[in-house]
């Protein structure tokens, strides 16, 4: 699949820092360590509707995760999925009588052009599950050869208790394992597992639904993890830097991902660092597709609201924490915009140094985007003030906050 443009990174003077990050498995702050290549998985859209604001904060955090590495001077290596064929998705087809590859090509073409519009870096490798059935199917039989995986009135489950390290990636106890399992996709009623939460690798072809050519597996589809899976070992392999995603995401999906590749490879850990965004709700609810409290990033745009202002609007709060999307959220970036442009709309002004190595020290600094913005806040105001006579100092901001904020001023 073809990802979206590009925006072009200004080069800072100097270098950034390396980036200290809240790691779920460990549940602390760690220094990551990455290469010259920096390596990033983070999850994609289920694209069954719109880009709402809770998937753009999310994506939002891991662009900085790759702006902070790349003001390190590493390259990055990033790897996105879309989940272009899964129950959701299938049943919005059904329930709006449309064709399922339509629906998803549909949404997947809007979700390109609502991240261009933000200017999130485009992973280098954008890849459907469909187009990753060919990977998937080898994996799935090397699971139940190696007897990591077991059939059930032909669907293809994945044993957990193959996995030592099963549950050090979230953490949680058997209960809440199972409550989630339940409430994501998972199926601990089914009877006939070997343990309630085992998650399914290969479904068996269901009347009326899409299937594929499984090789011994028999015509099915895909479980969710194992596609992530396929994609990440494809073009990162094990031990990839940061695998990311909103923190609905650390179980099951993140937690079984890693235990399906652990027991593919016989190595550890499947990523260095696991990282969760917050959710963001709207109305006193997490923001989703199945409850329909939505605000999309297409129609803030429709209506004409400048996509660096939606962009500042998802800056204002730190990643990790949930938040609730509100008109005052956004005419409060709409403002802030106001006052950044008018600040470095002069050739010369206030010296930036300094401006730069806040900003820096801030994002390395677990993404703190909302230090990041008081500092830039603060140059602003005396910019536009008492102003300065550093020729040059407005264009270092602007490049600064493009480089590091992905806002264009
Ligand atoms: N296709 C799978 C991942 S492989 C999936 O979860 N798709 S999704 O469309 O449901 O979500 C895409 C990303 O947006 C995920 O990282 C998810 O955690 C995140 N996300 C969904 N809802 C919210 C929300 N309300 N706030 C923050 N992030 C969210
Ligand atoms: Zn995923």
């Amino acid at each position: 699949m073809h990802a979206w443009p590009a925006s072009e990174v200004p080069a800072l003077p100097g270098k950034g820092r390396d980036l200290r990050i809240h790691d779920t498995a460990t549940g602390g702050r760690i220094t990551l360590d990455p290469g010259p290549v920096a390596r990033i998985y983070v999850c994609g859209i289920t694209p069954y509707d719109a880009t709402h604001m809770g998937h753009a904060a999310t994506y939002n955090a891991f662009d900085l995760v790759q702006r902070v590495w790349l003001d390190t001077k590493r390259q990055v290596h990033y790897v996105q999925n879309v989940t272009d064929v899964d129950d959701p998705l299938l049943e919005r087809a059904v329930r709006d009588g449309q064709d399922w590859t339509e629906l998803a090509e549909r949404e997947t073409a809007l979700f390109r052009e609502d991240m261009t519009a933000l200017r999130m870096l485009p992973p280098k490798h954008y890849i459907g599950a469909v187009e990753a059935i060919p990977g998937i199917v080898p994996l799935v039989e090397r699971l139940r050869d190696a007897g990591a995986a077991y059939e059930l009135d032909g669907d293809v489950y994945f044993s957990v208790e193959t996995d030592p390290h099963f549950g050090e990636v979230s953490n949680l106890d058997a209960e809440a394992m199972r409550l989630l399992s339940a409430e994501r996709g998972g199926d601990p009623e089914r009877p006939g597992k070997k343990n309630p939460l085992d998650p399914m690798l290969w479904m068996a072809a269901r009347e009326g639904e899409p299937s594929w050519d499984g090789a011994s597996l028999g015509a099915g589809r895909p479980g969710w993890h194992i596609e992530c899976v396929a994609i990440a070992l494809d073009h990162l392999g094990m031990g990839f830097d940061v695998q990311g995603g909103g923190s609905d995401l650390a179980f099951p999906h993140h937690e079984m991902g890693a235990s399906h590749a652990q027991v593919l490879t016989g190595e550890h850990p499947f990523a260095q660092a696991y990282v969760h965004a917050g959710m963001v709700a709207l109305g006193g609810e997490k923001m989703s597709k199945s409850r329909g409290n939505l605000v999309f990033v297409s129609a803030l745009r429709r209506d004409g609201v400048d996509p660096a202002a939606i962009r500042l609007a998802l800056l204002s709060h730190h990643y990790r924490s949930d938040w609730e999307w509100t008109d005052q959220v956004l005419a409060d970036a709409v403002e802030r915009l106001a006052r950044w442009r008018s600040a470095v709309s002069r050739p010369d002004g206030l010296s930036a140094d300094a401006l730069v190595d806040e900003v820096r020290e801030a994002l390395a600094d677990d993404l703190d985007a909302p230090a990041a913005l008081a500092a830039v806040d603060r140059w602003a105001e005396r910019q536009n003030a008492e102003g300065g006579t550093d020729e040059g100092a407005p264009g270092l901001v602007s490049r600064t906050v493009d480089a590091l904020l992905g806002v264009a001023l």
